[in-house]
């Protein structure tokens, strides 16, 4: 079977539901690059969207164990369709779950209704958030009411996660020891839901609290949606419904987030990456090509020009 024809079948599959299309689809998306998605309307224009939800925060905080709850209750109480991509920059894995996040995940790997796919960052198309970029359009593609992206740490992949996810969530623990002064710049600016999580230990009153504080300083505590502050414990559930219901009150609120997927500063954000991604490419396959110092002379000429 030719890629074109293997394509279009894991399309029309994953359009109709069957899980191991969409992860073939994912695969092909990997490895094949920006082409796949240039090459197919209907995953440049899916007839639904996933609500994509953007989990961070620094490495575990316990992100994956919350998301491991979400993905409980809205199987639960709302019989949602649920899938995650676990972004591990890390990890040397692609293709499949990493070794934790199975173990974190293993409640709901029976459930046709979940799907689960990490991410390494060394995967072959090199760039992070390219391959996130192309893999999400697969869920919506796949009719996924929600699509839970987890990343780790704070950084320029987290900055570009923001761009891809419709809400984004920042989990933090009160165990960083310095409090707000100890977290790193740029994640208040982030997320618009806060969960500080841990909260089964001692310490996550006043963290909330100081948490709360800082965020009256922010802008967009005068907005209308000021970001929120949500104390919980994924562990052992507690404060997690709360959480959930703020976010089930954005993804059902659509005039709040579907009209932004089609921003012009979203879809250069998406451009820009996957243009990054083939530059570079180009540019290891140019360079491969110097055996000799008129080669290289020749290579540079060619940029300046
Ligand atoms: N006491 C307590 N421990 C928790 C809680 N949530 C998670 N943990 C524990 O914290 C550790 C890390 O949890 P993970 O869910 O793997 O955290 P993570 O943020 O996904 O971690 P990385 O993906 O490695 O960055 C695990 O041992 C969890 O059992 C909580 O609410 N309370
Ligand atoms: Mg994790």
């Amino acid at each position: 079977m030719g890629r074109d024809q293997e394509l279009q079948e894991r399309i029309q599959g994953t359009m109709n539901g069957d899980t191991r299309s969409l992860a073939k689809l994912l695969t092909l998306l990997e490895r094949g690059g920006p082409s796949v998605v240039a090459q197919t309307p209907k995953l440049l224009e899916p007839p639904k969207s996933a609500f994509r939800v953007g989990i961070t925060g620094p490495p575990g905080a316990g992100k994956s164990t919350l998301i491991s709850r979400l993905i409980g209750l809205w199987r639960e109480k709302y019989d949602l369709r649920v899938g995650v991509l676990a972004v591990d920059p890390s990890s040397p894995f692609t293709d499949g779950a990493i070794l934790g996040d199975r173990i974190r995940y293993h409640d709901h790997a029976l459930d046709p209704k979940v799907f689960i796919r990490s991410l390494g960052s060394r995967g072959s198309l090199g760039g992070l958030s390219a391959s996130a970029w192309l893999m999400v359009r697969a869920f919506d593609l796949a009719g996924f009411d929600v699509l839970l992206l987890e990343t780790v740490g704070v950084g320029q992949t987290e900055l570009e996660i923001m761009n891809v996810a419709d809400h984004v969530s920042v989990v933090l623990t009160p165990e960083g020891g310095d409090g707000i002064q100890g977290m790193k710049a740029g994640l208040m600016e982030i997320a618009s839901t806060f969960a500080v999580n841990k909260a089964d230990r001692p310490g996550a009153d006043v963290f909330a609290r100081e948490l709360e504080a800082a965020l009256e300083l922010d802008p967009r505590s005068m907005s209308s949606h000021p970001p929120k502050v949500f104390k919980l414990s994924a562990l052992t559930g507690d404060g997690v419904f709360d959480f959930l219901s703020e976010i089930e009150a954005v993804r059902t609120d659509l005039l709040r987030w579907k009209p932004h997927r089609l921003e012009p500063r979203r879809l250069q954000a998406e451009g820009r990456a996957l243009m990054m991604v083939e530059a570079e490419r180009k540019v290891r396959q140019a360079a491969s090509q110097i055996q000799t110092s008129q080669d290289l002379g020749r290579v540079l000429r060619g940029i300046s020009s």
